[in-house]
Formats: structure tokens, sequence, C-alpha cells
């Protein structure tokens, strides 16, 4: 028994390493991924005299995280490839209890679908305590990331990085010399806790809706054991900065760089018109490049990242809403060779935090100009272009209508069998997420996929348009794999009765709104009780909508933010054959069920290498 267990073991391993030349790879890279316990203030990052990395048994008791890590870094190592290469990433997992897979997020895995790393759909997990798997793709160019798609708590514990693949010919290169990551993540010392949906109510982790965030990895707050990140500079060059959305939990920071303009060259990993921003809100989930050019004196200057949704409840914590310390995440960017120290942030009286000075040039920063950038709002839809436009046909080929909501019943405490009750949906009908029993693509979703929410989308089918209606009172941000789509409608609720300013329309009852604010109100699943009864959203109608519909230039994206209680309407190319999952990003909306799957042109599916 003890040589079958073994044989077992190994036999996965060694059948891949057999099919599969390794000197083929134009990149090889190995990832040694383990459990170890870090400060989860500054994971990684050793900044030297009191900011270094300290070995596990002396961070202090409140500080300690159980991460798992990629190659001993957080976030992990920077996969940078050149744009259609064949990248080669050995994972080995040396976890100790649990099995991983691998999400490449933005890259469209286009021809290898078997790829994409997510488990129960592409994959089964690679095996804890030694299993190997490579994985193997042409990538797309972009700034894009890769995180765990195992299960959600995975990422948040640390197993995420950046991927950056450039473009065989970029189009904005005149405008940099040089680049920076900046990647932004919320921060919990024990992710598994806080961000577990059982215990939580809707739109509310188990302890706070925010606790800390991070600028690559490093929190501070400008004392000497946590010094406020930095991003460093010289002057008279320009930078691409590539800003990454890796968090967890928290939907969205705006971003704000004092002194400095912005041009947004590039979003989600797709080349844009050059515009000039003042500010932009980056979802969980999204890229986005701005090219900066430190063409100011010499100083540190305010980075700041404001999780607006939060900041009501440095002051004013609601219901069952416990009160965050802050919504402002702060770093600078830093002129090289200018060594003044930034000092902290003073107190509010009421909570909150005035933010920190800067100094040199940074002290009396000049005025920013250019748009506030907001996906959430329909003006900004139209005011960045692709660079190279995507006309759409009149018509789609087919059209989908999926619901965002939960379903009944509610839970029972005692009672409620696992995952039975309050599970969140997206779909063509009430059919909360579950796991096919062999992964959906080596079956090509033909049998073990009973109950699964996916749509397969045949060969008469090219132009497939889906009408999503969020009857909920939460924004979700939704992300698609294998491919882009546009966003060809975009409701504007939020700029008018659901806006930021009014904060009633988390409350809103049904009843109440129907003749206020919109005929078509629906619920999601009538069956729910309080507080599931505040689901409900005003639906997409074709005919009082369509006026607002962009078929002419509409942006790609991987990423759209569908706001509360309200709708978008999207179009996909069905031109990369796979299963592709369709789901919300949000930590605690993956458990609960908010995951869909495409499975497009089935008879198209390359072959699931051995
Ligand atoms: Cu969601």
């Amino acid at each position: 028994r003890v040589l079958f267990l073994a044989l077992w073991r190994v036999a996965p391993v060694a059948a891949i390493a057999a099919a599969f030349d390794e000197s083929a790879c134009d990149r090889r890279v190995t990832w040694d991924l383990r459990d170890w316990v870090v400060d989860f203030l500054r994971p990684t990052v050793d900044l030297g005299g009191k900011a270094v990395r300290r070995a596990p048994f002396d961070i202090s008791t409140a500080n300690k995280k159980a991460a798992l890590l990629v190659n001993g870094s957080y976030p992990g190592p920077t996969l940078e490839a050149e744009e259609g290469e064949l990248v080669c990433v050995k994972v080995v997992n040396n976890l100790l209890a649990e099995p991983v897979a691998i999400h490449w997020h933005g890259l469209h895995m286009r021809g290898s679908p078997s790829m994409d790393g997510v488990y129960g759909v592409t994959q089964a997990g690679i095996p804890a305590q030694g299993g190997v798997f490579t994985y193997r793709f042409r990538p797309n160019a972009g700034t894009h990331f890769y995180h765990a798609h195992m299960q959600a708590l995975q990422a948040d514990r640390g197993l995420k990085g950046a991927i950056v693949v450039r473009a065989k010919s970029d189009p904005h290169r005149h405008l940099y010399q040089e680049e920076r990551i900046i990647a932004l993540s919320d921060e919990y010392a024990n992710p598994d806790v806080c961000l577990r949906a059982e215990g939580a109510q809707p739109g509310n982790p188990v302890c706070v809706e925010i606790d800390k965030a991070s600028w690559n990895g490093q929190w501070g707050d400008g004392s000497a054991e946590y010094p406020w990140p930095e991003v460093t500079v010289e002057r008279g060059k320009c930078y691409r900065l590539r800003f990454i959305g890796m968090m967890g939990q928290a939907q969205n920071f705006q971003i704000e760089i004092a002194g400095h303009n912005m041009t947004l060259i590039a979003v989600d990993g797709a080349d844009v018109e050059p515009i000039m921003l003042s500010r932009f809100n980056l979802h969980a989930g999204e890229r986005a490049d701005v090219v900066v050019c430190a063409d100011q004196a010499a100083g540190n200057y305010l980075m700041t990242a404001t999780y607006d949704l939060a900041c009501f409840l440095e002051t004013a914590p609601a219901p069952r809403m416990p009160r965050v310390d802050s919504c402002r995440f702060w770093a600078f960017l830093n002129y090289a060779g200018h060594m003044d120290s930034p000092g902290q942030a003073s107190r509010k009286l009421l909570g909150g935090y005035n933010p920190p000075h800067g100094t040199g040039g940074g002290t009396a920063p000049a005025a920013v100009a250019g748009f506030a950038w907001d996906t959430n709002l329909l003006s900004s839809w139209s005011l960045v272009r692709n660079l190279h436009p995507v006309p759409e046909p009149e018509k789609a080929d087919v059209t989908y209508v999926l619901d965002v909501g939960v379903a009944g019943p509610s839970f029972d405490a005692g009672v409620s069998p696992y995952a039975s009750s309050d599970r969140m949906y997206m779909f063509t009908e009430v059919r909360p997420w579950r796991k096919p029993q062999t992964p959906l693509l080596h079956t090509r979703g033909q049998c073990g996929a009973d109950g699964v929410p996916f749509i397969t989308v045949g060969d008469d089918a090219r132009v497939v348009e889906l009408v999503i209606n969020n009857l909920s009172p939460t924004a979700h941000v939704l992300h698609l794999h294998g491919m882009r789509f546009t966003v060809v409608n975009y409701a504007s609720y939020s700029e008018s009765w659901c806006s930021n300013a009014h904060f009633e329309c988390f409350f809103l009852p049904l009843g109440v709104a129907k003749p206020l604010h919109c005929h078509n109100a629906r619920a999601g699943d009538p069956g729910t009780k309080f507080p599931y009864d505040a689901y409900w959203g005003c639906p997409y109608d074709a005919a009082r909508d369509r006026g607002s519909q962009n078929l002419k230039n509409p942006l790609q994206k991987d990423m759209i933010s569908l706001w509360r209680r309200s709708w978008a309407v999207i179009r996909f190319r069905a031109e990369n054959p796979g299963t592709w999952l369709f789901h919300c990003h949000m930590e605690q909306h993956i458990p609960t069920g908010q995951i869909m799957a495409f499975n497009i042109r089935p008879k198209d599916h390359p072959p699931v290498p051995p």
C-alpha cells in the first residue's frame, strides 16, 4: 500500500516531464512555493536598520502572518517576457498541506486553454509536498499579474505577483525612458480569518472593510519601523508606471500623485490613445499604465491610494461594519538623491488621518491637470479610447442575459449544510457556481458537469453579447478569462439616484425605488430574507437604454466594475476555443459562487496535453 501511494504521488510528475521538451522554451523560470511566517505589513521587504526583514520568531505576535511565498518573496517574482515567446514556468509546490493552481490574469492563453490555471475548470490542483507542474504559454503583451486560482484565500496569503510582457513594437515607447511596477494590495494579518465568507454579512468582511494596504508589498506610516513606501525616480526622466490592482477584497483605489500629471497609455494590458489624468480609479484586477515625468524640483511627492467606499467607516461605522483606521494609504515619489524623510500623518479628531507632507519640491507641489477617470461613471467610458479601434457590428450573433444576485434560502445557524444558503450567482438563472467533477476543459463540458453554470457557445456565434444585471446593493468587479471584451453600454445610476452621494441607495427597498427611480426594478431571488431582501436591481431595458450604447470604438477591458443595482452590456469574440471563467474578483464572492464559465466552440478545443 505504501508503494502504491508513492507511485501515485510521482506518476503525474513523470508523465508531464516525459511529454514535454523543456528545450523548446524561450524563457524558463522555476518557482518554489513555501509556507513561511512574515510580518504582514512588510512581508519580505528588507530596508535595513530598524526596518530589516525579521525572522519569524522576531516578529510581534499581532503582525505574524502565515504566508505562502513564491521563491521567498511577496509579491512573488515578476514574470518578464517578450510577446509571443514560449514561456515555461515550473511550479514546485512545496507547501505543506495545500494543492495549488496558478492563473495568469490578463494572458489570453490563445491555443493553450489547459494552461489557464483554474482549479476544476482547466486542471486539478498541483499536489502539496513536492508536486510539479510546468505551465507553458505564449503571452500577449501588457501589464498583467498571476495569482493562485485554487481557492481565493491563497492569493491573499501571498501567492501573487506581476507579469510584464513587452510588445514587439510598443507604440508609446517614445514617451518614457524607464519603467516601474506599482502593485497595490489590501493586507490582513489573517486573511483566512478576516476574508472568510462564512460569518460575513453582505459587503462586510469578518474583520474590517479594509485594514492595511501595501505598495509593492510594503505598508508604511513614516515611522522608523515602517517607513513610507517609495517609488524612486531620476529627475529629468519619464517613467511608465505599471499600476496593478492586486487587491483581494478592497474593490478599488483612487490613485493620485502630487505635482505630477499622469498620461494613461494602456488599460488592462491594451494600448489606448494617450490621455492626461489627474486621478484614476483602479479596481481590483485592473491594470493601468501611466507615463509620469520627473520634471519637478527634487523632493518627495505624495502618492495616495484611497479606498473611497470605506472612508465613511473612519468616522461613522454602520451597523455590523466596524470602524476602519484609515481608508487612505500613502507612498512617496522620491527623486533619487533627495534624502529628506517625510514625517508621519497626523490623526484627525473624529477618525482617519491628515495626509503626510512631502519634502523638497513636494512641500508645495504644483496643481495637477487632466481628467478624473472613473469607470463607475458612464461619462468615463467614452473618455478613454482604444489606440486600435474595435468597432462592433450593429447586432451580436447571440445575446445572453446574466443576473447577479443572492440565492435563497437564508443561512440557518447549525442547520444549513455547507454552501447551501445565501450563495451568490452570476448566470442566466439562479445557479451559483458548482465545481465540475472533472475539469470542464477535459470533458468539453459533456459529463460530470450537472448543475455547473456554464454556457456553450457553438460554431455559429462569433460576436457574443452579455447583458449583466446587478440585482444587488454592492458593486462587483468582474473578470473574463481567455480574451478581452468591449464595453458597449453602461448604466448611469452611479451619476444619479444611486451615486456615491446617495448612500441610502444601499438600503432602499424595492417597493420604494420602483415608482421613483426604476419602473422595471426586479429582485434576485424572492425567496431570500433580511438582509438579502435588499438584493434587487434596475436591469437593462433595450427600449429605454439602447440610446447610450457605443458601437464605434468601445473600450477593451478584461475587468469591469459593475455598479450597485446597475447593468452593463459587454461583447466578446468567440475566437479562442476553450473553457473560460467569468467571475467576480472580490475575495468573498468567489467561494460564495459568483462564478460561471463559457465553453467556447468545444469542437475546436485544442487537445489537453498529457
Ligand atoms: Cu462580487
